[in-house]
């Protein structure tokens, strides 16, 4: 236990380095770490599991910093406990291009960073993924390998997005007892005070969700101990609302929004130090507290090398199999699989629909892929993502792989990412297309901190018929293929659905959205290939027969309209081919030569999509035609809106004939 002299220094040593940090980078956000300094140094002197040796270590406690802003806590902690990558002098970069600290936490660039956050509500609920995974894992592994928590800090703005109460309901549900939430009440916000705008009894908010709670002063060091002590042994997740003062310690900013997003000025920073009994100059950290802060640093490595030990000891099959879930390697035997369902598929050729193509592939790869953590939110028999050997996970049985996440499609994607972060689980959650976009900031995060995580969005376009224009995807595909390192699929029959699934759990370094029918489709491919045609995002399905006057490029269920067309051309004497487009993303990020082997150079260029045309004049070209859809849908049967919007076979080919006599 640390002396309240000590614990003071020690606290006060974060506070120093957040206010010289802030103020060298003439930017930043010195209220929070100032506030939150005693939370964070119980926190890690005293209950932490972790060995700063080693920031990766597996059974490590995972500590989120939901707040972002207030990332100076996080490097400060990281750099006085002896994290190798944040140096002083990285502290001294705060902000700067290249730094090791960035100006909200990032996961890929700091290690000990356990997720990127900055968008407020997104740590909290990406942390309900890493208390699941915890369980899920636990389930697996067992006590010997897999036991910590996951301590999560959150301010009000945290607790006012609405992702939280997805992801606080989603934990209470499940009774992830090891997710222990420290509360930054600090009541002050961007605008002033919380009362402008907000009145909500967070207590009672996360008590109605299931979890424990308690209020302490948040710089009393033994009350957030004891608090945290019980967080521990509860049964229920728990929510430590500690009452603090934001900017503590500065003389005339603390408790006040001036405190929260910009340096203190010189003036203040030193009356700051004064008030806190700080006499060391710029980022001077005294001998003492620097070897007391090492000294938690270390405090975790007996732990850790015990760890290690039983790990070691394990019976050799299941250690491998740990080390290889740990490590996200794939499971030898994954090809084999695939190939061997290929060859059936072509062989039955069947018609279907790409999600019920899907459910076909997942009876298959839920076996090959024991990592496949399977899930949706709330449209199970829509998305058909829960196969037959899925058993479901629920409070207290954790050794299932398939989550009923609830409405929930936001905290879903945060939890996936959390799932993604913690190791062990590839996880795949499926809800309707158009509702990626109440997804979305948790997919674009995905997307920027290379998580794998797959989305199954079915019902992709007008042919989910009768729903409607609020059903019916048009934009979601534009949207998502212009963001970084998201991949999107769209196949167009069940062996494309299946090649696009390998592809998904292939890449281990981003997300992965498959875009799926409602309805039926024929099977495009019949002749088996070993090589996965999907690989590189559009291929030739139909060759013309003798020089091509025309290419028909299509992804999805409009492939089927463009080999419809192509016969009809055949028919009025025009040589058309047929450019299957799964993934028109990884297509664009081809060579050139692969890109133009594959446009080719027919005269009349025609992309059929039963969506926007974004990003289609990349393969057609400005005076290429397309056939889609130019607003939202309408609410009919699906046949009937394909002609209504003209995405036929015959309007292709009256485009094309006025094209091809002009
Ligand atoms: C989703 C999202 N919206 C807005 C912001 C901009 N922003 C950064 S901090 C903040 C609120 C600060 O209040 P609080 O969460 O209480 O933090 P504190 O003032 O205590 O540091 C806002 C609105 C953000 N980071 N994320």
């Amino acid at each position: 236990m640390t002396s309240p002299v000590e614990h003071a220094r020690l606290a006060n040593a974060i506070r120093a380095l957040s206010m010289d940090a802030v103020e060298q980078a003439k930017s930043g956000h010195p209220g929070l770490p100032m506030g939150a300094a005693d939370i964070a140094t119980v926190l890690f002197s005293r209950f932490l599991k972790f060995d700063a040796a080693d920031p990766r270590w597996p059974d490590r406690d995972r500590f989120v910093l939901s707040a972002g802003h207030g990332s100076m806590l996080i490097y400060s902690l990281l750099h006085l406990t002896g994290n190798t990558d944040v140096t002083l002098d990285e502290i001294k970069r705060f902000r700067q291009l290249g730094s090791k600290t960035p100006g909200h936490p990032e996961n890929f660039i700091t290690s000990g960073v356990e997720t990127t956050t900055g968008p407020l509500g997104q740590g909290i609920a990406t942390a309900v993924g890493m208390a699941l995974g915890e369980r899920m894992l636990n389930a697996q592994f067992g006590d010997d390998l897999v036991d910590h928590y996951t301590y999560v800090l959150a301010s009000d703005g945290d607790l006012m997005e609405g992702v939280s109460q997805e992801a606080i309901a989603l934990a209470g549900h499940l009774r992830l007892n090891r997710l222990i939430v420290l509360f930054d009440d600090n009541g002050i916000s961007i605008d002033g005070p919380l009362s402008l705008a907000d009145s909500v009894d967070q207590l009672k908010r996360f008590e109605a969700a299931g979890w424990a709670t308690v209020r302490v002063d948040g710089h009393d060091p033994q009350a957030i101990a004891d608090a945290i002590s019980a967080a521990r042994n509860s049964e229920y997740p728990t929510l430590i609302a500690c009452r603090t003062t934001i900017g503590y310690g500065a003389p005339n900013k603390a408790g006040t929004s001036k405190a929260h997003g910009e340096p203190l000025g010189a003036e203040e920073l030193g009356g700051a130090k004064q008030r806190l009994g700080w006499q060391y100059g710029a980022f001077e950290i005294p001998e003492d507290i620097r070897s007391a802060w090492l000294a938690i640093g270390e405090r975790g490595r007996a732990t850790r090398e015990a760890w290690q030990a039983r790990l070691a000891a394990m019976d050799a099959e299941l250690r491998e199999e740990f080390s290889r879930r740990i490590t996200g390697t794939p499971l030898a035997g994954l090809d084999e699989a695939v190939a061997r369902l290929k060859r059936e598929l072509v062989e039955t050729a069947p018609t279907l629909a790409t999600r019920k193509a899907s459910e076909t592939a997942l009876a298959v790869l839920t076996e090959a892929v024991p990592e496949l953590a399977l899930g949706s939110a709330d449209l199970t028999p829509s998305n058909n993502t829960r196969t037959k050997n899925l058993a479901a996970v629920s409070a207290g049985n954790y050794g299932g792989r398939y989550i009923h996440y609830g409405i929930r499609e936001h905290g879903m994607a945060a939890a996936m990412n959390g799932l993604s972060l913690h190791g062990g689980f590839i996880p795949a959650g499926g809800t309707f297309l158009v509702f990626a976009d109440y997804a979305r900031p948790a997919m674009r995060l995905a997307a920027l901190m290379g998580t794998q995580a797959i989305y199954v969005m079915t019902h992709d376009s007008i042919g989910l018929g009768e729903d409607g224009p609020t059903h019916q995807p048009v934009e979601h595909l534009a949207s998502l293929r212009s963001m970084p390192n998201m991949r999107v699929f769209r196949p167009a029959d069940a062996v494309e659905t299946l090649e696009c699934w390998q592809l998904a759990l292939e890449r281990r370094d981003g997300p992965t959205v498959l875009a799926l029918t409602r309805q039926n489709l024929p099977a495009q491919r019949t002749a088996f290939t070993d090589w996965n045609m999907c690989a590189t995002g559009a291929y030739e399905l139909a060759a013309a027969e003798g020089e091509a006057v025309v290419s028909l490029f299509a992804s999805g269920s409009e492939v089927e309209i463009a080999v419809a067309a192509q016969s009809l051309l055949a028919e009025r004497g025009i040589a058309a081919r047929v450019v299957s487009v799964p993934s028109l993303d990884l297509f664009l990020a081809q060579p050139e030569d692969v890109r133009r082997d594959v446009i080719g150079n027919a005269r009349i260029k025609v992309a059929v999509e039963a969506a926007v045309r974004f990003g289609w004049d990349a393969v057609i070209g400005p005076d290429g035609i397309f056939v889609g859809m130019s607003g939202f849908g309408a609410s009919a049967p699906y046949k009937e809106l394909y002609k209504h919007f003209g995405i036929t076979a015959e309007a292709v080919v009256e485009h094309v004939l006025a094209r091809h006599t002009a």
